[in-house]
């Protein structure tokens, strides 16, 4: 490879890469309601490798902790308050949740 084109390859090389990290910094908001110990709604849906920023907002007299083993994510949430849970970029898939306070809330986060 000449020079010029070694140049021209590390410059595509990091400039792929710099609009990779761009893409992923991006951050996707998506919310969630508890109620009457349900996520309404139970199924949310979310694009993949992007950040999400999840708004989970307690209308319960309880408090609840948003918790996700497969998104390795776990935050109290007071009665009343809302909180957000910030999610690394995913691949496409189903992804369940639940209240660790009250184990049959559950719900489930579907990325495509
Ligand atoms: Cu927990």
């Amino acid at each position: 490879m000449r020079m010029s084109q070694s140049a021209f390859a590390i410059a595509m090389a990091v400039w792929g890469f710099s609009a990779g990290l761009a893409a992923a910094q991006e951050t996707t908001a998506v919310a969630v309601t508890v109620k009457g110990h349900q996520f309404q709604p139970a199924e949310i849906h979310a694009p993949a490798n992007k950040r999400l920023a999840i708004r989970v907002k307690n209308l319960d007299a309880a408090p609840m902790e948003f918790e996700s083993v497969s998104l390795r994510v776990e935050k109290v949430i007071a009665p009343g308050s809302e909180g957000v849970v910030n999610v690394r970029p995913l691949s496409p898939g189903r992804y369940e949740f639940f209240d660790d306070f009250h184990q049959e809330t559950r719900g489930t986060l579907v990325v495509q």
